[in-house]
């Protein structure tokens, strides 16, 4: 019964990164949903997933924080558990996030970065090849050979650099990596010198806004990272969406009998 699984689940909530905006919706739906009995474990997530894949190796319950697009999906038989309270809000965007002054600076690739859009079947695509062992940017180079067509709606119009150093920013959530690899090579490929360089959720916001860092493609909106959003907001030049409909949300396999956040109680 319910109350099983909560005592079987250790009343833990496998959560993530501390500073991702993912934690701090779950916080706010243990609040909304008077979850004080549970615990929202801190971590990573690789550690995340690793946890994940143990408990369903063994057919246990367990509750995790998850987000779409991801690989976990299609690997694993998993559901959202339904939110009625909306704790999590809705769908978002992924949008990309350039520095004051690159536009000036290093056109062609504020153009590209401008320009980069791609939906969650490609995102997938990138993630399904990492997970199945590939390098990310290896699975970048693939992806991107395989979708010229896309690709080349990016770079319309953008004039070539000549060697200018592209700094991207990115934190090591499976999306970003995949995202983050796609158009540092697409960048590459267009006369640019690119360095990914691996931070947490802040200094990922403060290093685009500072101008420590050329740009991002990672931040979630308008809900998951509002917080850096609105301190930052007014030193970066926001480029829009790269890519719609993403989710957050408490995550089970599908094999346990509770269906809703309430169910937790
Ligand atoms: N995520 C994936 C991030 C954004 C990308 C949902 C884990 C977060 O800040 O929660």
């Amino acid at each position: 019964d319910k109350n099983s699984f909560a005592a079987k689940a250790n009343y833990e909530i496998i959560g993530i990164e501390p500073g991702a905006g993912l934690m701090k919706l779950t916080k706010t739906a243990i609040d909304d949903y008077k979850l004080e009995d549970w615990k929202l474990v801190e971590g990573s997530s690789a550690a995340m997933v690793a946890e994940l894949k143990k408990a369903i190796d063994k057919k246990e319950p367990i509750v995790v924080t998850g987000w779409s697009p991801h690989w976990m999906f299609s690997k694993y038989d998993l559901k959202y558990l339904e939110d009625p309270n909306e704790s999590f809000g809705g769908a978002e965007n992924i949008n990309s996030i350039a520095r004051k002054g690159l536009e000036q600076d290093a056109p062609g690739a504020y153009k590209i970065l401008d320009q980069f859009f791609w939906d969650t079947k490609d995102m997938e695509d990138v993630m399904v090849k990492v997970t199945e062992g590939m390098s990310p940017s290896e699975a970048a180079e693939k992806w991107i050979k395989e979708h010229q067509d896309k690709v080349s709606e990016w770079t319309k119009g953008a004039e070539s650099g000549n060697g200018e150093k592209i700094k991207l920013v990115y934190v090591a959530w499976d999306t970003e990596i995949a995202s983050t690899n796609v158009i540092g090579k697409v960048l590459e490929q267009n006369g640019y010198d690119v360095t990914l360089s691996q931070v947490e959720v802040g200094p990922m916001f403060a290093g685009v806004a500072n101008g420590s860092a050329d740009a991002m493609v990672a931040a979630w909106l308008p809900g998951t990272h509002l917080e850096y959003y609105n301190k930052y907001k007014d030193d970066m030049v926001d480029l829009g969406p790269n890519l719609k409909g993403t989710k957050n949300g408490l995550v089970v396999p599908d094999y346990v009998d509770i269906d809703s956040i309430e169910d937790l109680k």
